[in-house]
Order: C-alpha cells, then structure tokens, then sequence
C-alpha cells in the first residue's frame, strides 16, 4: 500500500466521522429546538393540580376548522360544548360548530367531549382528559365532569385565552393525558350581599371565578342587620323598607324572585349550586326594622348601618315568628333547586340559650317540611340538631366536635384560614382582621382533615371561603380579596392532601400573572408569591 493510497483511505475515514458526528449534532440540537416550542404536560400551571399527568409528545393546535364533537346529542351535552366554544371564541376569532359524532367527523384536529360509563368514573366530577397532537378527547361519566375537564383545557391553553378580543397567536395545548377527581364534594365560598349589595352582573362575575378553579357551591348570605336582600311575595316591607339601605348607609338594592332565579340559572349553567341564608334568630335587624309584630315589644327598630354584631333578635315566643319563617323558606325553597337551606345561627348574643335553642328545634322542622337540608354556622349543635345536618365551622373547634359527636356533618371554614374579609397583612388597604391576618401561603398551607385532630375527613363535607362584606363595596374590592387567595382554596377542596406543597404552588400561582392582567382582575400582589411578570 503506498502512501497516496493509506492517505486517501484515512481521509475517508476522518470524512466519515466528521459526517457521523455532524448528523448527531444536527439531530440533538433539531429534537432540542423542538422541545423547546413544545409544551410540557406536567410542567403546565395547573390550579387545582391534577391527581396524575402523562405528557405524550407534540402539540395540538386549535384552529379555525376545529369542530366540537359531542357523543350524544342531547341537551345538556349541547350545552356543555357550547359553553366551551362560546369561551374560545372571543380570545380565538373562531366560532367552533358543536356536532355530534359520527364517523365522517373523525379527521383529526377536533375536540371531542363524550361520557363514559367506565368505572374511573365513579365520582360525578371525575375527568380524564387526553390530549394528543390529532385531538382532543375529553371523557367523563356526567356533563358536570366534562365541565370541570374544560377548566383544566382552558388552564392548558395560553393565557390569552382569556382576553375578550381576539388575539393572534397559536392556540396550542401540550399534549399528554390527564385523570382527576375532586377530594370533597363540597368547594365553596360565600358572598355576603347584606352588608354591601352586589347586583346579579357582579354575583355572576363571583360565579366565573369560582367556576374557572372547579368550585361547585356558592352560599349567598341573603339577609343581615344591614338589609334583607330577597324579594318575598308575602312580606313585601322585607325588601322595600329592609333592602333599601347598606353599610355606610348608601343605597341598597335587593334581588327580584326573577333576579334570584337568574342567578341559580346561571350558576347552575357552571355546575354550582346556590345556597340561600337566612340569618336568624339573631343578624335579623333589617327584618325587625320592616315589620314591628317580629319584635318582642311591637316596636321596630331603626335601620341600621353599621358594622357592630349581635345585638339583634327575633322574637323566639311569638307565633307570628313561625309564621313568617315558614313563608320565607316556603319561598326561597321553591325557588331553589339545590338540597340546602341555611339557617344562619351564628352569634345570637342577644337571644338566651334557652331560646335559641327552642328556636333552632322548631326552624329545623319548618327547613325539614319543605324538603331541604339545613347548613348552619357551628353554634347550632347546641339545638337537638339531627343527624345528617351540616355544621359549618368558623369559630369554635368546640361546637365542631359536638356537632360532630351530634352525627352532624362538618363544613371547614376557619375564621383564621379561610376568611376571605381579612386582610393579608396590616397594610391591606381593606378588610378586617379579628380572626387573622391571611397571607396568600397561610391561606393555603391547611389540611382540613387535620386542623382539628377530633375531626377527620370522612366527617367533613369539604370546604368553604367566606367573602363578609363590610369593608367590601364593589366587585374591583371583591377581586381584590379574593385572589389570589380562591384557587388556593378551591385546590385544597379538590386536590389530595399528599400533592399539595407550598413552595412548589406558589411557583404555579406566580404562573398566574399574566392570566390575571388579561382577566383584568384586582388582585393582590402578594410578595410570598413570585409572579412570573
Ligand atoms: C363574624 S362568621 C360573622 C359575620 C361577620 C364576620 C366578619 C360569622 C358566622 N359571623 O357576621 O360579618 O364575622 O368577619
């Protein structure tokens, strides 16, 4: 072999490892650049965090020619898949047609919602979603689950999603697959439309918020010192002597039957149920002030507009009290599809034990006869309350256990954790804070299965944020409370105690940021969070 030759052979040789290695980079670093435009599954912010994410690879794009394809076509299935595409469509320009499934339909690039009977899908709210780059396939055993399934979609969205005008970018969703169901059945938060009135708009705004994070209750706190805030046919003065005020003594407003009709409406058109209070047999100073024969000595009092507590009852001994209580519920139940009626009871200080006591007996048979389930605040153990009623803690872990012992089921709302009216911190331009000041990471660094050790997760419902109003005027103050401390709330209803960790939720919650401008939300931007601006 001469050297020309040995020299031609190595030159080959060097060439070959050069292209060898020249491929694999080109390789690594084309695969590499596609993972980087790809989205992640699992390293998608989601609130509430799922119970178990797969990522596949690639990306599904939503486009113009998307369909929504639904397995049966009946009303309700129309209805769920309509909502989700008169939710694209603002953000995407598209207008996605809703169709039944067929299998002309199947080309790829669609979105298709259809129940199962399979047995992951025992709990009405369960889901799976499926994501892959062909399509979307959304599965659960009820709508109610599919709705919950289109809150996770819209969250693996981008944020623009949620602009009102259209926005020209590309609508990807990471693909992967998705299974989740909620811990509690029970995840709320209540609206005190007492103290300040909110008109139906900003109650359905309150229902959106809680809709979008997988809450499915919304206890509506109809009637207070401060004014009485729905229309009941037979006692008119109610509503136009006791609503017409607020805190502050600014006008008041209250809701029309049709107006409380709409909102149930409404909310149920999110898979929420409303749960109307009727505060007695204290807070019932606007009832007392419209009609003088509620009161022990036939006199009303005046209105009142203050922000004091407590100082208010009905007259338990009088029969006329009953009376009015049965038409009042009778009402209200006929107009309320859910199961609960709440009867209030919280801070009688000016009705004896012995009275209040009578009075919650003789209340819980009128809430029986018309066929509700009674929700009362954690003081209504004390009455012979019977098995099955929910007690909704606040205040006294005391009354929690005895209710408990009561067979009485509990609702978790600690005063110190879960208070949506007290301020973050001293500085919080609204708010109060006699349970607590309530940062964003005390908020959510709770278990209630293990807050009071007497009381374990079989005995609890779920879980309930109480929005009082009395330094809370409008919606900008409502937003302003209420994130970023709701979908922290909503995830320890919905998510397992054993997936939820502060410093890796505050990083999702950071994640929120922009979502939050482009919802145009008042929010507090809280300096234990690191928004991702
Ligand atoms: C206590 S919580 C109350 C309400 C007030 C609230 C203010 C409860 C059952 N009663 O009447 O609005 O504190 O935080």
């Amino acid at each position: 072999m001469d050297n020309k030759n040995l020299n031609k052979k190595q030159f080959l040789i060097r060439n070959t490892i050069i292209a060898i290695f020249g491929l694999a980079l080109f390789l690594t670093l084309a695969f590499s650049s596609r993972n980087f435009n790809e989205k992640d599954m699992s390293k998608e912010s989601l609130i509430p965090i799922p119970i178990q994410i797969e990522n596949y690879e690639g990306n599904f794009t939503i486009t113009p020619e998307t369909v929504i394809l639904i397995s049966e076509d009946e009303e309700e299935m129309r209805s769920v898949a309509s909502y989700l595409s008169e939710f694209l469509s603002p953000a995407t320009g598209f207008e996605l047609p809703v169709k039944q499934n067929s299998e002309e339909n199947k080309n790829s690039g669609n979105i298709l919602l259809s129940l199962s009977e399979n047995s992951q899908f025992q709990k009405p709210e369960a889901y799976t979603l499926e994501v892959t780059v062909e399509n979307v396939h959304l599965q659960a055993s009820t709508p109610e689950g599919l709705f919950r399934g289109i809150q996770t979609l819209r969250q693996l969205l981008p944020p623009e999603i949620e602009s009102d005008k259209v926005q020209n970018i590309e609508w990807n969703v990471s693909s992967g697959k998705i299974e989740d169901h909620p811990q509690y059945s029970y995840r709320g938060a209540m609206l005190d439309v007492s103290r300040h009135f909110f008109s139906v708009n900003e109650v359905k705004q309150y229902i959106d918020f809680l809709a979008a994070y997988k809450m499915n209750k919304l206890h509506l706190h109809l009637s207070d010192d401060q004014g009485w805030r729905i229309e009941i046919k037979k006692w008119p003065k109610l509503t136009s002597i006791g609503g017409s005020r607020e805190v502050g003594d600014t006008e008041g407003g209250f809701y029309t039957q049709e107006d409380y009709k709409e909102i149930v409406a409404y909310a149920q058109k999110h898979y929420i149920t409303v749960i109307p209070e009727i505060d007695m047999p204290g807070h019932t100073n606007a009832a007392l002030a419209s009609y003088p024969q509620l009161n022990c000595d036939d006199n009303a009092p005046e209105l009142y507009t203050g922000i004091e507590v407590g100082f208010s009852s009905l007259c338990v001994n009088k029969e006329i009290t009953y009376e009015f209580i049965d038409d009042v519920i009778s009402e209200i139940a006929a107009i309320t599809p859910g199961p609960y009626f709440h009867i209030g009871g919280d801070e009688s200080h000016a009705t004896s034990k012995e009275d209040y006591n009578y009075f919650i007996n003789r209340v819980q048979k009128i809430v029986k006869k018309y066929d509700k389930e009674i929700i009362g605040w954690d003081e209504i153990q004390t009455a012979d309350i019977e098995e099955g009623v929910v007690a909704q803690f606040w205040h006294s872990e005391e009354n929690a256990i005895a209710a408990k012992k009561k067979k009485a089921k509990i609702l978790m709302s600690p005063s110190k954790r879960a208070y949506m009216d007290m301020q973050y911190d001293s500085l919080s331009p609204l708010g109060l804070h006699w349970a607590a000041y309530i940062e964003v990471d005390s908020a959510y660094n709770w278990n209630p299965a293990t807050l009071v050790p007497e009381i374990a997760k079989e005995d609890i419902v779920g879980i309930e944020a109480p929005l009082w109003t009395e330094t809370i005027k409008d919606i900008e103050d409502v937003e302003y409370m209420v994130f970023p401390r709701l979908p922290g709330y909503a995830e320890i209803g919905w998510s397992p105690d054993s997936l939820r960790d502060w410093g890796e939720y505050k990083v999702r919650l950071g994640e929120q940021y922009k979502r939050f401008k482009i919802m145009n939300l008042n929010f507090y931007e809280s300096p234990r969070v690191p928004w991702e601006k």
